[in-house]
């Protein structure tokens, strides 16, 4: 059985067709296509590539579509302990972003790879008999096991969303509290708020993302809420046009940083649109139309993200600032949201999980990989979040809070 949604991005030597037919027994057609975010290097003592994480870099490599879950049952076995396979987004030949598998490197086995790129044609013409011998013939009982039968295909047909790596921060200025709110408590102070900040990047460290804190930005005293400068997906950086006129220009400074890791796309007047405003989950992405995000900031983002595969939803924002003041995904199909939202249609295909109105502020919780972060002192959201089993950070936010901050809006993770 040949399922046309499981597709394969190799940048190594399964690009080969002699190699393909060797290990799965026929070729596949394919086409060329890239992933950004990675440089292909060659393996310590071995002929084959894996991927670095190299912002600004893109490995070209070929998509395979139709493979079976039994194919790729072996191909795992064929690729050892070195690699883990893992979904990415890759551009085709046709300009399509499309999630495929890929086998990446993690990151403990960073260190087996030099820094020497690797390149198809050299390994056609210098490797590739000797790498057929030794790790393709050689290995053929470890990926074709006496009784494959015994090993059940993998139960992993569909891509889950690529693992977090990277969080961009950026360090409150010594005019912090002098920033836009309406939470009408008096600020605690710029030493507050920086230790607060910094304690929840440390979260972000433990939650396994490499954190770049950028300096501080003396013109806007807002722009340590970076999250509402930009909307990332694995394929593509939008940067925003800020809906607060005091914080137009913040995102001339994020596009740079960015850069080096996404293709960019800028959004133009008359959009306005706060990344505070975006929920994206999965393939699904929400944009709330508050006092910052208009619809032309809504179809822009459309614009940018819909040839990507993602379907874009708006929903009115009437509580809080954001959309994300409201409701957060925290991946698996489950969203965190205050119970005015949960009736709005757009999340009916979630399970949700209602945090309690008194409670409201814990809505900003946020997912990162595994983890789950939570503002402290909402005992009755953590006791919800503490039901789905992993590992949960409570992090002090009050002075964050009184500046109308949250825990998402520190940061851009992707
Ligand atoms: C503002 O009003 O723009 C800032 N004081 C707070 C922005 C918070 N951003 C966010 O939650 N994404």
């Amino acid at each position: 059985m040949q399922d046309p949604a499981i597709r394969l991005f190799c940048y190594g030597t399964l690009q080969l067709p002699a190699v393909l037919q060797a290990v799965i027994g026929r070729t596949l057609d394919g086409r060329t296509a890239w992933l950004p975010g990675y440089s292909a290097c060659r393996v310590r003592g071995a002929g084959y590539p894996g991927l670095r994480p190299a912002g600004g870099s893109v490995t070209p490599g070929r998509l395979y579509e139709g493979l079976t879950p039994r194919e790729l049952a072996v191909l795992d076995r064929f690729e050892g302990a070195l690699y883990s396979r893992r979904p990415v987004t890759v551009r085709s030949d046709r300009g399509r972003w499309q999630s495929a598998w890929c086998y990446l490197v993690a990151a403990q086995g960073l260190a087996a790879l030099t820094d020497e790129s690797w390149r198809l044609e050299d390994f056609s013409r210098q490797g590739l008999a000797a790498f057929m011998a030794q790790f393709v013939e050689a290995r053929r009982p470890v990926f074709h096991p006496a009784a494959p039968e015994d090993a059940p295909p993998d139960p992993l047909p569909v891509p889950q969303p690529p693992p977090l790596a990277h969080a961009l921060a950026r360090r409150p200025g010594t005019n912090c509290t002098s920033g836009l709110t309406t939470s009408g408590a008096p600020p605690l102070g710029p030493a507050a708020i920086r230790e607060q900040h910094a304690a929840c990047l440390r979260a972000l460290e433990v939650a396994g993302l490499e954190v770049t804190l950028l300096p501080a930005e003396e013109a806007h005293p807002d722009a340590y809420f970076v999250e509402d400068t930009a909307v990332v997906t694995p394929g593509l950086a939008v940067i925003t046009r800020p809906g607060a006129p005091s914080r137009r220009g913040e995102e001339q400074t994020i596009a740079p940083v960015l850069q080096a890791f996404r293709p960019l796309a800028r959004m133009e007047a008359p959009a306005a649109l706060d990344g505070g405003d975006v929920i994206v989950a999965e393939d699904l992405v929400l944009v709330g139309l508050s006092s910052r995000t208009n619809r032309s900031g809504a179809r822009q983002l459309e614009e940018f993200l819909a040839p990507q595969g993602y379907t874009v939803r708006t929903v009115p924002v009437e509580d809080g600032l954001h959309l994300k003041s409201s409701a957060n995904y925290l991946g698996g199909g489950r969203m965190l949201l205050a119970a005015a939202l949960a009736r709005h249609p757009v999340f009916a295909p979630f399970e949700t999980l209602v945090v309690p109105a008194e409670e409201h502020y814990a809505c900003n919780s946020l997912a990162v990989n595994a983890h789950l972060l939570m503002p402290r002192g909402y005992p009755r959201t953590r006791r919800l979040l503490e039901s789905l089993g992993r590992p949960l950070v409570e992090l002090e936010m009050e002075a964050i809070r009184r500046m109308d901050g949250g825990l998402t809006c520190l940061s851009l993770r992707f």
